[in-house]
């Protein structure tokens, strides 16, 4: 299994992400890719491989998944922010002001000329900083997937695309849960553009895709799965319900399988077979795995129990699929065993 890599993620690296009122050390940080690459040190499963895709062909992909003003808004975002107030310059960019888009008639179709409210239009969340080095980290992710996906067009069983910021928050037009670009739509919708005419996303991420949901909710074309702690109680707490199963054309083409937090891997597996059923049924014919460490019992934000050893059967699972699959490297936020248990999971499924 190739593994596309790109030094470039660590000039992401927030400080502070507000939560509960108050600003908190971000969970989302480079150390986490650096502990990937240590564990496939020591275990190695392929080639590590920088991606070099030009930038034309990189900004066509991105634009197949994402709206052309949010890239645009991406792209100039820090600048506007230090343009602000030089002193912006120190600290990050959040958001703190919202348009509540689906409620009270607020505005969404005018973009305003103020920056901060820019960030409110565009973010749903204040968990996500932004910063100088974001859109270049965001970028060269998005490579890694686009380059994975190519790796299994051209015959590949599997690619691992080691990349952060993860992806499976962000939405067509909005960044949030950590997430600007979401590189497992982008792997997704290159594979389908490659020539599999049905791809599914199996995200096993703790929190709902619901990024990822959003962008294929009314496409046939595209099954999107999720396994993840209930909406009703865990974030990102507005999407993720079992009773959101696609729309028009994409009825019946969206699948979400909630568990309660506690959930330990008897009924998340079982929730996984699940799940596997529903990619055999729709005719998959590649998959693509937005890959979640955050299921981990030792996880500082998350509610399932997990343990290292279990990585290794959701691996073997996935591998029965029998489907060329791409990986992304989504949440885990026990920074420490985030790489034992990301290459357990993938050496599970490369056995
Ligand atoms: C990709 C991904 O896993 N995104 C998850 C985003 C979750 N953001 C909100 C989590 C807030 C938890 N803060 C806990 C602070 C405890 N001191
Ligand atoms: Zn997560």
């Amino acid at each position: 299994m190739k593994i596309f890599h790109n030094p470039l993620h660590a000039q992401h690296a927030g400080r502070q992400e507000m939560f509960r009122g108050r600003m908190v050390p971000c969970h989302e940080v480079p150390a986490r890719l650096d502990f990937v690459l240590a564990a496939l040190q020591s275990r190695p499963l392929g080639p590590l491989l920088a991606t070099a895709i030009p930038d034309a062909e990189l900004h066509a992909a991105m634009a197949r998944v994402h709206r052309a003003p949010y890239l645009d808004f991406l792209a100039r975002a820090w600048d506007a922010w230090v343009a602000m107030d030089q002193a912006n310059a120190e600290r990050d960019a959040l958001p703190s002001v919202w348009p509540l888009p689906s409620r009270h008639g607020f505005r969404t179709d005018v973009v305003p000329r103020n920056f901060a409210a820019q960030l409110g239009l565009y973010a749903f969340d204040a968990g996500t900083p932004l910063m100088a080095g974001t859109w270049a980290a965001a970028r060269a992710g998005a490579g890694c997937a686009l380059a994975a996906a190519q790796d299994v067009l051209g015959g590949a069983r599997s690619a691992f695309a080691l990349s952060r910021p993860p992806g499976h928050h962000a939405g067509p037009d909005y960044f949030g849960g950590y997430c600007f670009l979401n590189n497992a739509a982008i792997a997704a919708q290159a594979l389908r553009d490659g020539g599999h005419p049905r791809v599914a996303v199996l995200d096993v991420d703790y929190h709902h895709g619901n990024g990822t949901q959003t962008i294929f909710y009314a496409r046939p074309d595209v099954l999107t799965v999720s396994i993840h702690g209930d909406p009703a109680t865990e974030y990102p707490f507005f999407l993720g319900h079992a009773d959101e199963r696609g729309a028009e054309a994409g009825a019946g083409c969206n699948l979400n399988l909630p568990l309660p937090r506690g959930t330990g891997f008897a009924t998340w597996r079982a929730a996984l077979d699940q799940a596997l059923n529903a990619v055999a049924r729709f005719g998959a014919t590649a998959l693509v795995v937005p890959m979640g460490l955050d299921t981990f019992a030792g996880d500082p934000i998350s509610g399932f129990q997990l343990h290292s050893a279990d990585y290794l059967a959701v691996g073997q699972a996935l591998a029965g699929a029998g489907l060329p699959t791409v990986f992304t490297f989504e949440g885990g936020y026990a920074v420490a065993e985030v790489g034992t248990n990301a290459v357990n999971l993938l050496e599970g499924f490369a056995q």
